[in-house]
């Protein structure tokens, strides 16, 4: 019987997204059904979770076009962000912690301006964490491909068409100094102006390199009023592919298995987590769904696994 101080335990409400909409590869569509096949959900429940497996959304079918107007397919990836958008806005307004399985990047538009949305309402703070080996912010007049997968920071952020901007109902839905990034390593020329003349907080590969992972992560994380709602956008590409093939955009030299749980468990540890996107996972690149299950393992840390031999954990 639960005592009166017993925590409530958190339920986690999994939302599948089946689109390769905004990606440069298919294959990204069948990312929700490999994690699940991976065991998301008896891991997460191991951690003392409670989870809630809404399914799949349903949206329009991926037409593979050339771009149009500097977009790629974009009245579909505005359907898919719009149905994620209002799924994870019902997640939360639900009291439960939505964990978004995408689907390529692209959906973290509509996740995020749920996320916000919610915040603005509830009145706090939100901060985002995009673990990734891009900076997702290019806009149609920089990127000669259109994939929208590259653009959802500069679209949460106010840059790109009205309609996807506008998503959550506030334009911009984010402040660049709500985000700070982590895992950076493949950045476009003119990305990377339109990154520092926003001010975005990049914790790039140099900079792990140099400081490690556990001084980035104190640095991402620090400054948090005990309110603050935290997401974290977890772009699959963010780990090396090394050990994690089964992604459309590998990028040689980004973090190792040590290195990504250190981020995991630090992230863990701030008590914050109240989102979670999973993106960019592609098995039909991926080597016996062995990329599902690092992600996998890795949510688990994330969720309070440690692999640290600490007295009560
Ligand atoms: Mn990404």
């Amino acid at each position: 019987m639960d005592t009166p101080h017993a925590p409530t335990p958190i339920t986690a409400e999994l939302i599948g997204a089946p689109t390769d909409i905004g990606a440069g590869a298919r294959g990204a569509s069948m990312g929700p059904e490999a994690l699940r096949v991976a065991g998301l959900q008896p891991a997460l429940e191991s951690h003392g979770l409670r989870v809630l497996d809404v399914g799949n959304l349903s949206g329009p079918g991926n037409p593979w076009l050339p771009p149009l107007n500097g977009y790629r397919h974009l009245p579909e990836v505005v359907a898919w962000n719009a149905a994620v958008c209002d799924a994870v806005y019902a997640a939360l307004g639900r009291g439960h912690l939505p964990i978004l399985l995408g689907g390529d990047h692209c959906l973290g538009v509509g996740s995020i301006a749920a996320v916000a949305r919610h915040c603005r309402e509830q009145g706090r703070p939100l901060r985002v964490l995009w673990l990734d080996a891009h900076a997702d912010f290019n806009t149609s007049a920089l990127t000669p491909s259109g994939n929208v997968h590259g653009m959802p920071v500069a679209c949460l952020c106010g840059l790109g068409p009205a309609e996807l901007v506008g998503i959550g109902g506030h334009t911009p839905a984010l402040r660049p100094d709500q985000v700070r990034q982590i895992g950076i390593r493949s950045v476009d020329e003119g990305e990377k102006r339109l990154v520092h003349e926003h001010g975005l907080e990049v914790f790039d590969m140099r900079f792990i390199d140099e400081e490690g992972m556990r001084r980035t992560m104190a640095r991402a994380l620090e400054g948090m009023p005990a309110n603050t709602h935290l997401h974290v956008s977890f772009d699959v590409d963010f780990l090396d592919p090394e050990i994690a093939p089964g992604v459309g955009t590998t990028v040689p030299g980004g973090p190792t298995y040590r290195e990504a749980q250190l981020c995991m468990e630090m992230i863990a540890d701030s008590g914050r987590l109240g989102s979670l996107d999973i993106v960019e996972l592609n098995p039909a690149l991926d080597v016996r769904n062995k990329t599902a299950e690092l992600a996998v393992d890795l949510v688990e840390s994330l969720f309070g696994k440690s692999t640290l031999m600490r007295a009560g954990r």
